[in-house]
């Protein structure tokens, strides 16, 4: 009962399992509304510094207090894909795309890099300070992947931060650049087949707030679910990239469920949907070289868009992938940022530039320029070691399993939390028997958390794939297994195996039609009216409300802390998840312009009512903030 609930709670849903001091006690918010936001900000910093932060408290630690310091200027931004973009139009990005012979490059650092190596935990601040380093020395870049996916969660839920102010501080700090981000179709960026309207509303706001490139795929690779959020792209004027999950092996006659048919046709049906770019995303890194020069040239000679391949290095194998890949004429591919490459996130961009320099499809980026930018990363890394959850080596492992870079080491920390850490090569095998069992679908961000559910609950209970399928025995099945059987996240290829479904549901009806179809239509302005109720007044804007509409409470949550702490986002990293130190100064940017120096003197003792008064000087005048101490 215990795994049940736990597999049922909220935070898991997300497939976040972190205790929130915060949330469970909503009296800390029962105070005063009119204290300024310098006051706010040193009471965040004096609870972190009494009481640490939840999240990190009790992890490793970083090493030293440097400051992380982003690459010189190399002069003036010059023009790059986003001039092109707005001068010409998406059609014209793409067009020139074709006509390149030099491989394009996508930096997923400040999305993917971090959602597959620190649990999505990079700040805002560590973006926005490299980004006019990325604008003036790497104009050459096709885009950087900064937005999306996991991200727009973890800034309200764990970092108290707004992701659309991210979103607007990098666009204006790379004006020459593309930026890009990761949208699950229907699914938005959340775990749930939102309504058409609601889904419309974000790509809307996505793009006036500064998404150029939107990456659109399907959980279950079912392009009659990715329409509606295709359609609104190419309504934005944005750019396209219609996206096919790759799972199995093509060479692999055995799987013959997702061939070399399977994506070529799928390929054509998204261009066919009005995609500029065709995204091949192979979340896991399956792709092996032999099959991706087979797949790329097919694609190549079927379509007359330009191709971007996405993958991970789990294995160990992707910069070979990536090669062959290029040999077989893929137009742009993902690399992260050399300190941020490796493992389960993308292969080294570095190496990658190294790797084609003098060939047929040399890059063309200035090798010194991508060093000196991962000297930043790694510095900026070096404060988050409290999130690294580290594949040591390289795992042939993926090839059982199939987990997403991002899932892997998610649910590995999942299986631990639960006592089954010795159990995970179970865990991996179990995972691939729930795959089987489920029809064979492709796992990616929601689909892989309902296996990866599936699988936990089966290994804790000591359930098999057989006895799951028995008629006789009994399985309390957990709710995105419920969900996904209802057809709430859509269909996936064929359908799922009946047996299963009926073992699941039992006589209730699955609805087999676009999810969408059935859901009505959100009334925008009277959700609006009652976030503002909710809010006690508080006026919000549209990115708010979408941000709302997204994450209900996890967005009323962040609210209420944002009252309470005002701009914490400006904090430095360490600061943020260790407080200071007595004696420390810190200057922080509340505002352009508006800077607060700010020096801890000393923690005072803890008082009878268990209060413990912190002493700061705020731009020179001493400042005494009182916070609880819960240790
Ligand atoms: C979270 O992880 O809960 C979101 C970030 C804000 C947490 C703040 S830190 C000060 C206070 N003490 C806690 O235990 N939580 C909040
Ligand atoms: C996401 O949806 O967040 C992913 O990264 C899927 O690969
Ligand atoms: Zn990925």
């Amino acid at each position: 009962a215990f795994v049940e609930n736990l597999l049922k709670h909220p935070t898991f849903l997300n497939n976040e399992y972190t205790t929130k001091f915060i949330d469970t006690t909503p009296d800390l918010f029962k105070f005063s509304k009119r204290r300024d936001r310098g006051t706010k900000v040193l009471t965040y910093i004096a609870d972190i510094t009494v009481n640490g932060h939840p999240e990190t408290t009790g992890r490793a630690k970083p090493a030293d207090v440097k400051l992380p310091r982003p690459p010189a200027l190399q002069g003036e931004p010059a023009p790059g894909t986003r001039t092109l973009l707005d001068d010409k139009g998406a059609k014209a990005v793409a067009d020139w795309m074709l006509a390149q012979e030099r491989l394009l490059l996508t930096d997923t650092t400040m999305r993917d890099g971090h959602q597959s190596l620190l649990a999505t935990r990079m700040r805002s601040i560590d973006m926005v300070r490299a980004a006019p380093a990325y604008a003036a020395n790497l104009p050459d870049l096709f885009s950087v992947e900064c937005w999306g996916g996991a991200t727009f969660d973890v800034a309200y839920r764990f970092l108290q931060e707004c992701p659309w102010q991210r979103l607007r501080d990098l666009r204006a700090k790379m004006p020459n650049l593309l930026t890009q981000m990761l949208l699950r179709a229907s699914n938005g960026v959340g775990y749930t087949n939102y309504p058409d309207n609601v889904v419309q509303e974000f790509v809307r706001q996505a793009a006036e707030t500064g998404v150029d490139v939107f990456r659109v795929f399907d959980s279950l690779n079912w392009v009659e679910n990715m329409r509606v959020a295709m359609d609104a792209v190419n309504e934005s004027g944005k750019i396209c990239e219609g996206t096919i999950c790759y799972t199995g092996d093509i060479l692999d006659a055995d799987r013959a469920k997702y061939d070399l048919k399977y994506y070529v046709g799928m390929a054509r049906e998204l261009q066919d949907a009005g995609a500029h770019v065709l995204g091949l995303k192979d979340m896991a890194g399956l792709l092996k070289p032999a099959s991706a020069s087979v797949l790329v040239k097919a694609l190549k000679d079927e379509l007359d868009i330009p191709v971007h391949f996405h993958t991970h290095d789990t294995s160990g194998i992707a910069g070979a992938t990536i090669l062959a890949a290029a040999e077989a004429g893929v137009d742009a591919v993902d690399a992260a940022m050399d300190a941020f490459s490796g493992g389960t996130s993308q292969p080294c961009l570095g190496s990658i530039v190294e790797a084609l320099r003098n060939t047929p499809r040399d890059t063309g980026l200035n090798i010194e320029r991508i060093r000196e930018m991962s000297h930043y990363w790694e510095a900026v890394r070096a404060q988050y070691v409290a999130f690294e959850s580290g594949l040591a080596a390289p795992a042939s492992e993926v090839y059982l399993h199939e987990m997403p870079g991002g899932q892997f080491t998610n649910l590995k920390a999942q299986a631990r939390s639960l006592g089954l850490e010795e159990k995970w090569p179970e865990v991996a095998r179990t995972y691939a028997d729930v795959n089987q069992m489920f029809g064979d679908i492709v796992k990616v961000t929601p689909s892989s958390k309902v296996v990866g559910d599936m699988a936990l609950m089966m290994v804790s209970q000591g359930l098999t794939r057989a006895d799951v399928e028995n008629p006789k025995t009994d399985v309390a099945f957990p709710d995105s297994v419920f969900d996904m059987m209802r057809g709430n996240l859509g269909q996936p290829p064929g359908g799922f195996p009946e047996s299963i479904v009926k073992k699941v549901l039992k006589d209730e009806k699955p609805n087999t039609e676009r999810p969408g179809k059935h859901l009505e239509s959100v009334d925008l302005e009277a959700t609006r009216k009652d976030v503002v109720a909710q809010l006690e007044g508080k006026s919000i804007d549209n990115e708010d409300l979408n941000g709302y509409l997204m994450y209900p409470k996890v967005f009323l949550d962040y609210m209420g802390r944002h009252r309470m702490y005002g701009p914490v986002r400006t904090l430095p990293t360490r600061t943020f998840f260790y407080g200071m130190e007595a004696g420390e100064e810190i200057s922080v940017e509340i505002d352009p312009g508006k800077i607060l120096e700010i020096r801890l003197q000393v923690v005072g003792e803890t008082n009878e009512e268990g209060d413990v008064k912190v002493f700061f000087e705020l731009n020179g005048q001493p400042r005494v903030i009182r916070v609880p101490n819960r240790l």
